[in-house]
């Protein structure tokens, strides 16, 4: 008991939000932000850093615009959860002969509808197929997605459902271009285990983070949010972006880059370092039925529980289990979620399988009520399983199958999570 006693003492010590400090306030089980354990002193302070940097608003002198969407990562990703619909940002494109086109010379993909004063703001140009809303997701937990190996991606994709489940999750696999092979390669230097990540399958990288994987890591995504998000430039990414409806190259005054690589760096680091969210009555008899009922109807299928990193120079990261249910694959997920706009390698009505883990406290960082799916079209859990489609239809349909109170307990183990 003693030793127990001590463990809780010295987890409070290092837990800011600890519910025992301050009865008050939100317990660590309702938060995201917080930091992995077993950090060294400079790794903490590096954490520190990018929390500040994911905080900072940028304003006119900054580099912010000429076009942009928000002022800061954390408006979107607010204390680094799910943001509100407010946030939502919009890709679009046209679907052509030669294939979907992403209207680079019309300003596409992203639609940046805000700009700095005396700027024009983007518009959706005329000639648009598909128009895609982005909800920002969660940013907890990342650091344990990207420490995932290559070798264990490729090993759960089953592109022809050669087990014949009905389900058959497939690589996002990007052209190389110069920057995506050098955000793998500045990646892969510090790491125990530089080939682990960055294989050529098929003669491109795979993509892992985003809706539909746009991005083969989170340097690639900090980057192209810093771009795309804020119209802020970094060594990667120097040069501003500008609404082609302006008619010139005009940009704003701040001289590139925007921000510094170290910038970046520190961004990238607090990422990698966010805990993973913690459960709620994970152990609980309805739960632990509903958590059976999930695997059982194929939801596990996709939204794979336990995926295990692979070698990391970070302690907590280093080849240990974790629970994200997802698999990071792209999964055609039918009419129902097919809205005509697409990237890389992925089909109009395919979407990388979001984790679910935070899903049950999502709703404290959107406003109070919680909104699912890429577009947060869904209102409900039950409403988001509803819209579930082409790989998914069995399980949905085995899901509406179940009797009401096998489906409560379902929707209690996804709170629980
Ligand atoms: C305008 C709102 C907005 C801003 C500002 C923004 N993000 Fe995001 N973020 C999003 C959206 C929307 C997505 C999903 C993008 C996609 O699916 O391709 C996303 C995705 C991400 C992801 C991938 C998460 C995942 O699970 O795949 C990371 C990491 C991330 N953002 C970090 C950042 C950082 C760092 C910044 C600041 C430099 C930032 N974001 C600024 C909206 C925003
Ligand atoms: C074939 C793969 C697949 C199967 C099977 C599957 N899902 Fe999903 N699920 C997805 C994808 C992909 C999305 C994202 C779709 C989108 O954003 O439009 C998703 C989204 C969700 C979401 C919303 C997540 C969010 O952050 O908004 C929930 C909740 C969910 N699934 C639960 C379930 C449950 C419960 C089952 C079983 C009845 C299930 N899923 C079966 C692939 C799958
Ligand atoms: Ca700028
Ligand atoms: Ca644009
Ligand atoms: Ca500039």
């Amino acid at each position: 008991m003693p030793t127990r006693l001590f463990l809780v003492t010295a987890a409070c010590l290092t837990l800011a939000a600890c519910g025992i400090l301050t009865p008050d306030g939100p317990s660590p089980e309702e938060l995201l932000d917080g930091t992995i354990e077993g950090m060294t002193p400079s790794q903490e302070r590096q954490h520190i850093a990018g929390d500040e940097e994911f905080a900072r608003r940028f304003g006119v002198a900054d580099g912010l615009g000429p076009i942009f969407v928000a002022t800061s990562c954390e408006q979107c990703h607010v204390g680094d959860g799910k943001g509100h619909p407010t946030f939502t940002l919009f890709r679009f494109g046209r679907e052509t002969a030669s294939g979907f086109d992403p209207m680079v010379t019309a300003g596409g993909p992203q639609l940046q509808h805000r700009s700095i004063p005396g700027y024009p703001p983007e518009e959706i140009p005329a000639g648009v197929t598909g128009v895609s809303g982005f909800l920002p997701p969660a940013v907890s937990g990342l650091g344990f997605l990207d420490a995932v190996d290559d070798a264990t991606l490729i090993a759960l994709a089953d592109p022809t459902d050669l087990d014949g489940d009905g389900i058959s999750g497939r690589l996002q696999i990007h052209a190389p271009s110069e920057l995506i092979e050098t955000v793998l390669a500045l990646e892969a230097r510090g790491s125990p285990d530089p080939g682990a990540r960055g294989t050529l399958v098929n003669g491109g990288y795979i993509g892992r983070f985003g809706k539909k994987a746009l991005t083969v890591n989170l340097l690639h995504q900090t980057v192209g949010a810093y771009l795309e998000d804020m119209g802020v430039t970094s060594d990667l990414l120097p040069e501003d972006l500008f609404n082609p409806a302006a008619g010139s190259r005009a940009s704003d005054d701040a001289p590139d880059p925007e921000v510094s690589s170290s910038t970046v760096a520190n961004v990238v680091f607090y990422l990698k370092t966010l805990r993973a969210p913690s459960r709620r009555e994970a152990d609980h008899p309805e739960v632990l039925a509903g958590e059976q009922t999930f695997s059982d109807i194929g939801c596990a299928g996709c939204h794979v529980p336990t995926l295990t990193t692979g070698r990391s120079e970070i302690t907590v990261l280093d080849q240990v289990e974790f629970h994200p249910y997802t698999d990071l694959l792209l999964h055609d997920m039918g009419p129902e979620l097919d809205d005509g706009y697409t990237e890389g390698s992925a089909a109009t009505s395919e979407w990388r399988t979001p984790p679910l883990w935070g899903i049950g406290i999502q709703q404290n960082f959107q406003g109070g009520s919680a909104f699912f799916l890429h577009d947060g079209r869904a209102t409900s859990l039950r409403e988001a399983i509803e819209l579930h489609g082409g790989e998914a239809a069995d399980s949905r349909d085995d899901f509406l199958a179940l009797s009401p109170q096998d489906q409560e307990r379902l929707l209690r183990f996804l709170r629980s999570l």
